[in-house]
């Protein structure tokens, strides 16, 4: 819906939509210089942003306009939000680009005064939301997933960085208002009777039990100050299936808006958990006869951690600093991610389940008592996960305990 208030930055109507892109994309795009008309459409289905797509009559060229305000949209003026996001977006858009160029949508424009990005147009490809609800078959997806991981989070930390750059960078991208909204929709609200929450009525009760388990509060706690006290790689922050388009062949990751640098960990969670969530939903689907999709979901979180281990450990050994260009360091990097990875995807069950925002996979499940179950599982796989996270830093012991939540 339209805000409230309009803001002198803000695109006042479709012509200045219009004008914007075709005065920033003409160079890459010929078409925009010649087309007489071109047409806009506002696509976006997101919490926080307007997301505009410019095309010519014949829809042949296209590109994408975001816009950020300064609160969140679904909210209202009531929840503020720094515009910093946006340029904090296309920066790291960049370099993700660097590091992987063919797994983000390309970067054209970004314009500060407007809290405004003009990128490519990613509209062949679907979001991984409704991918995994209609049982796509991603045969690259897990090498993908877990190249985009290897490359930004290796080449953004200490091993691959001058000292003074990682600082400089760490600075530039701080982030405040963005971190506050995971700080309180991923580590708090979940964990207590929170007014944000959004439960389902038949799992008031599983709610209440999670609220009252002191030992998983610590662990959740202990979780949150990594979060928000180590700043060991640039991270996209908010690595849900929403923010992930695909196709057969193809993957593009967009969104980076809550890039910070935080526990690489985080990331790493956020993205199998996604995996995780879709697989809880397929168990109450289809009467059980989702077992094979459950199966490829499962398969795509063990390729993605296989890629990311086997390529940061790769680039590890070329560390600039020859503390880390060592023997055995590597793996104790990637130990200790992968057990900030299960505690943390376990939070994003949680969160998806008890929390304010919700996955589509859950809430398109329209028989109440197949949701309400599909959800205490999600809501069961998180709690062990979060608490056993030390126990499970093995791929193979993880997979298998998943596998005993999905069965
Ligand atoms: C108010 S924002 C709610 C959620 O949407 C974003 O994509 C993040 O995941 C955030 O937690
Ligand atoms: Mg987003």
């Amino acid at each position: 819906s339209a805000p409230a208030t309009s803001i002198a930055y803000q695109f006042l109507d479709d012509a200045d939509v219009i004008a914007f892109a075709r005065l920033h994309v003409a160079d890459q795009y010929p078409a925009f210089a010649q087309a007489a008309a071109l047409q806009v459409e506002e696509i976006g289905d997101g919490n926080i942003n307007y997301v505009y797509r410019v095309c010519t009559p014949d829809r042949l060229a296209s590109v994408i306009v975001k816009q950020g305000l300064p609160w969140v949209r679904i909210i209202g003026e009531s929840w503020p939000l720094s515009l910093v996001r946006v340029r904090i977006e296309a920066e790291t858009l960049a370099f993700e680009a660097e590091c992987a160029a063919d797994l983000v949508p390309a970067l054209y424009h970004f314009d500060d005064a407007r809290s405004a990005i003009v990128m490519e147009d990613i509209g062949d490809h679907r979001n991984l939301r409704h991918a995994f609800i209609e049982k796509a078959a991603l045969p690259f997806l897990g090498e993908h997933m877990g190249r985009f991981l290897a490359t930004t989070l290796y080449r953004s930390s200490d091993l691959a960085l001058d000292a003074h750059d990682k600082k400089a960078r760490v600075a530039r991208f701080i982030n405040p208002d963005q971190c506050k909204i995971t700080e309180d929709l991923f580590f708090l609200d979940p964990f207590c009777d929170h007014e944000r929450n959004s439960i389902n009525p038949a799992l008031r009760s599983d709610a209440e039990a999670l609220w009252s388990d002191q030992q998983l509060k610590v662990e959740v706690a202990e979780l949150k100050l990594r979060f928000l006290s180590t700043p060991e790689a640039l991270l996209h922050g908010d690595l849900h299936a929403g923010s992930i388009f695909v196709r057969e062949d193809s993957t593009k990751i967009i969104d980076p808006e809550f890039a910070f640098f935080g526990p690489a960990g985080f990331d790493i969670g956020s993205w199998m958990a996604g995996l995780w969530l879709a697989a809880c939903a397929h168990t109450e689907l289809e009467a059980g006869a989702n077992k094979g999709y459950i199966e490829q979901l499962c398969a795509h979180a063990v390729t993605s951690w296989e890629a990311f281990a086997t390529q940061y450990q790769a680039q590890a050994v070329t560390s600039i600093d020859a503390s880390f260009a060592v023997a055995g360091v590597a793996e104790r990097c990637l130990q200790r991610m992968l057990s900030d990875a299960i505690g943390y995807a376990g939070c994003e069950l949680v969160r998806r389940t008890l929390g304010l925002a919700h996955v589509l996979e859950l809430e398109s499940i329209s028989e109440e008592g197949a949701r309400a179950k599909a959800e205490r599982r999600a809501l069961a796989l998180g709690r062990e996960l979060i608490l056993q996270r030390h126990a499970l830093s093995d791929m193979v012991v993880l997979d298998a305990t998943i596998r005993r939540h999905l069965s």
